[in-house]
């Protein structure tokens, strides 16, 4: 297919004109950023023409984007001479919901600038000299993989498996034999490794769910919201976190123009969603949901405007009446509310206005509109709960769905954040059986004191499961599509630390197809292939009620010396006499092959190999209606009990509670507490302390446009596109001397980063946002120039997750003379 007919087509689905379809391609582009890349990897040139006519391509295939945005982009790939020289959106579906046309954003639209990075990883690699001392030596494939199945042998014969870790990692999130379960089966046909719990992106919201609804209940879709009088979105930002025609994005939109649903949006920052899709903005302070809920529900409760009858029915511990039997007296929300707990504070707006920084006739007002609007459609995105006290702003949410007798109707909603309807796409199996072989885990945020001291992590302290304490540390840790090795994970100068100890974790391999900075700490660096160099059946994602699944082609052939991750296990697993085990006598187009049968199965209608080929896409909307969350339990509570002790919606805790007693928070971490109530607890460097401190700027780290996380963040466009920056609001810039654009540090006692300041109303005074993702680049005085947030975040586990708090810390900015 010539080029010129798929803009055709795109024309008619986007209304986009030829000219600047052309004007766009140059400019997104290609040409000019392909060219050095292409050079510099040494392959031969491509001429696609840009604004004077478009090269012909041989071909055009379908992959997709699998970067863990979560929104899931068909591409299609255009391939001249074994070079991708276009990549085109989707050109299926409609503008119709339950029918989008799943269309990438720019970041899915820049995979030439990736695949032909100058940072792609082109052959094995070797450390010589001192971990993280920058030299290295390749090496044969042969000798990478005789080596890691040696380390991997002699550490499980040393320490045993538990001493074995599979590191978190999104990188590849989208994929399915292509996503990271090729080494997770690796190590667990080789008998286990150390498993974890939670990830860097729900860990609090994840802890908090079985809490309050006995298990993680996704609420009623964003499709669903068009039978809402109001949508209440606390940090919920899907204009930016689901991004492109197949993300949630295209379903607020579509809401918004078709039912005029009136939206409130509560966040630190004039999101993007609040700013299309919003009526309304409440800036708060980061870290204070739980207290803004409390004030709102005093209001509430006063006036006689919270729905009692649902209380009474479904809920335990908004009364005294209906609290646990040996639950302490006062230990009620209400008189949490009253003052009457051990606090002894009586929640008003006033009190909650000094914490969260809402004026109190601010908060009356949105306790009112939050009350009258039947239904009302309470939803959070995932930014309140990765704090230090996170939990507690999760649950809070919750609690604020159930007083308004929200949940479990049709334009109501149970304050989780947005659920959807997948497709049960076969996923490639991780292991075999009914479950991993250990059973032991740690927070997936914990690894880090795993590797200082594995044995002193307990129950009670750390948050172990599945045992009282760890017998052994980590010793081997595989590092797969992930960044959280030093960009991604908070805290990187104790990181470094500790990883410059070679006897501490004593070996570490690094597979990815850039040179990341988690590449510089490993003591192997395995060069992989892009999903573009592989192929799968990719399971796709959802928006609203629609589900889809995309055709995983491969376009080209492997870049340099890359290796899919399949045939690097079948090598190791050769090596380890666990071959047979592992591949199960299947080839990578085998297991997919697999897939296609096994999901077939499931779903009848799923088109067959030769047919997804064609079409690509393959969606479905769901046939029942919008999701509607709990509406079995809301319609009979007794035979659709709850997975709680109750059965009911806990919002006193007596688990919590009992919790509460037992766990220990030593040192550092005495701050920390659980409670049984989802009440508002400060913490450290938040609201409160923000104003004592010589760093009184509360710092925030968003999800950008131009990135998922430190994916894409180092191609030239997107940077281009959107640049690196610090918000902060005039008032505190004004205060600093600072204008639009200046360079600036950002710093407190971990780091400092240098970065341009972008001074702006959007964000709330006393609050800055260094958007997460920015590839960490220290200069010789150790000052980021990358511009990380993580060179300024802590490592304080939150306390009941034990998760990542990647929104917490307090800064100081200066101007940069
Ligand atoms: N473009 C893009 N999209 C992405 C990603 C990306 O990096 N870039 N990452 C993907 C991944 S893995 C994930 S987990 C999701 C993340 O999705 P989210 O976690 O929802 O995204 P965040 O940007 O962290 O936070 C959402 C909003 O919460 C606000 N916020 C922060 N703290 C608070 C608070 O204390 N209270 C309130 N009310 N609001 C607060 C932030 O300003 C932000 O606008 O996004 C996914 N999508
Ligand atoms: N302070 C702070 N820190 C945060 C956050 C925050 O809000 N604040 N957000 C957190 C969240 S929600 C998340 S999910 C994490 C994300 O952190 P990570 O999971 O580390 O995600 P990325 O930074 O995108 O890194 C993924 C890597 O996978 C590589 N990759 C892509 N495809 C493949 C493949 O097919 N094979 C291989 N081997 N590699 C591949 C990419 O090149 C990239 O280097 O960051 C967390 N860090
Ligand atoms: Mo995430």
């Amino acid at each position: 297919m010539t080029i010129v007919a798929d803009v055709g087509l795109d024309q008619e689905r986007t209304g986009t004109s030829r000219r600047s379809f052309l004007k766009w391609s140059a400019a997104a582009g290609g040409t000019a950023a392909l060219v050095p890349a292409v050079a510099n990897l040494g392959m031969p040139e491509v001429r696609a023409e840009g604004a004077t006519g478009m090269a012909e391509a041989d071909r055009t295939v379908w992959n997709a984007c699998l970067a863990n945005c979560q929104s899931r982009c068909p591409l299609r790939l255009q391939v001249k001479d074994g070079i991708v020289v276009r990549v085109l959106p989707d050109s299926t579906g409609s503008d119709e919901m339950g029918d989008f046309n799943i269309r990438a954003c720019v970041r899915g639209r820049a995979q030439r600038e990736r695949i032909y990075s100058p940072n792609r990883i082109k052959r094995p690699m070797k450390r010589v000299g001192e971990r993280g001392g920058g030299q290295w030596q390749e090496i044969s494939w042969e000798e990478a993989f005789d080596t890691i199945a040696s380390e991997m042998k002699r550490v499980k014969d040393t320490y045993g498996n538990e001493a074995l870790w599979y590191h978190y990692g999104s990188g590849s999130t989208g994929g399915n034999i292509t996503k990271r379960g090729t080494w997770p089966r690796l190590l667990n046909t080789y008998g286990g490794y150390l498993g974890q719990f939670g990830d860097y992106s729900t860990a609090q919201i994840t802890a908090a769910f079985p809490y309050t609804y006995g298990e993680w209940i996704s609420s009623n879709s964003l499709e669903d919201a068009q039978r809402s009088q109001l949508q209440v979105m606390f940090g919920n930002n899907p204009l930016e976190t689901r991004m492109s025609g197949g993300g949630e994005l295209a379903v607020v939109q579509k809401v918004r123009k078709d039912f005029q649903v009136r939206t409130i949006v509560i966040d630190p920052r004039y999101s993007d969603t609040a700013a299309i899709a919003g009526d309304d903005w409440v800036p708060i302070r980061p870290g204070t949901d739980a207290a803004l809920i409390a004030g709102m529900i005093h209001v509430m409760v006063e006036e006689g405007l919270h729905d009692q009858a649902f209380l009474d029915k479904y809920c335990v511990g908004f009364d005294e009446a209906t609290l646990p039997e040996g639950a302490p007296a006062n230990s009620s929300y209400r008189a949490y509310l009253a003052g009457k707990g051990t606090d002894g504070i009586e929640k008003t707006p006033e009190w909650a206005a000094e914490i969260t920084g809402v004026p109190a006739a601010r908060i009356r007002k949105l306790a009112r509109e939050i009350a009258a609007a039947k239904p009302a459609a309470i939803t959070q995105g995932w930014g309140p709960q990765r704090h230090a006290t996170g939990e507690n702003s999760a649950r809070a949410i919750f609690l604020l769905a159930a007083v308004t007798g929200n949940i479990g109707i049709p334009g109501g909603g149970n304050g989780a954040r947005e659920g959807n309807t997948t497709l049960p796409v076969k996923a490639f199996p991780l292991f075999d059986g009914e479950a991993p072989p250990v059973k032991t885990q740690i927070s997936c945020f914990n690894w880090i004191d795993a590797i200082n001291d594995g044995p002193s992590m307990t129950a009670t302290k750390d948050g172990v499961r599945g045992k009282e304490k760890l017998d052994v540390g980590i010793k081997l840790m595989v590092v797969n599509a992930s960044n959280t090795l030093i960009n991604q994970h908070n805290d990187i100068h104790v990181t470094q630390e500790t990883l410059r100890d070679d006897s501490k974790c004593e070996f570490i391999v690094v597979i990815d197809h850039q040179w990341t900075a988690t590449c510089d700490w490993g003591d192997i660096v395995l060069p992989s292939t892009t999903n573009f160099e592989e192929i799968d059946l990719i399971p796709g994602a959802s928006c609203g009620d629609m589900g889809w699944a995309i055709y995983g082609d491969k376009a080209i052939e492997p870049v340099f010396e890359s290796k899919t991750g399949y045939e690097m296990c079948t090598e190791i697993a050769r090596r380890l006499g666990i071959e047979k085990e592992f591949t199960q006598g299947r080839t990578q187009e085998q297991w997919r092959d697999w897939l296609f049968e096994q999901t077939r199965e499931k779903i009848p209608e799923f088109p067959t190999k030769e047919q997804l080929a064609e079409m690509g896409v393959f969606r479905k909307h769901s046939p029942t209606g919008p999701r509607v969350a709990m509406k079995d339990f809301r319609d009979d509570p007794v035979a659709n009990p709850l997975k709680t002790p109750s059965g009911k919606i806990e919002i006193y805790s007596q688990l919590l509670h009992e919790m509460s007693q037992k766990w220990e928070f030593p040192g550092e971490r005495s701050g920390d507490r659980l409670t049984a109530l989802p009440e508002h607890v400060d913490s450290w460097e938040g609201a409160l302390e923000a104003r004592k401190s010589e760093y009184p700027l509360q710092c925030i780290a968003h999800h950008y446009k131009g990135r998922t996380h430190s994916s894409y963040a180092n191609l030239p466009t997107m940077n281009e596109a959107h640049p690196q920056m610090l918000w902060i609001n005039p008032v505190d810039a004004r205060a600093r001397g600072i204008e639009n654009d200046d360079e600036i540090l950002v710093r407190n006692a971990r780091g400092t980063v240098k970065t341009v300041a972008r001074v702006t109303p959007r964000i709330a005074p006393g609050v800055v946002s260094l958007p997460q993702g920015a590839w960490y680049r220290p200069n010789s005085k150790g000052v980021d120039e990358g511009g990380c947030v993580n060179t300024l975040m802590k490592y304080h586990p939150s306390p009941l997750a034990k998760g990542n708090p990647g929104h917490t810390a307090l800064v100081e900015v200066e101007k940069v003379n």
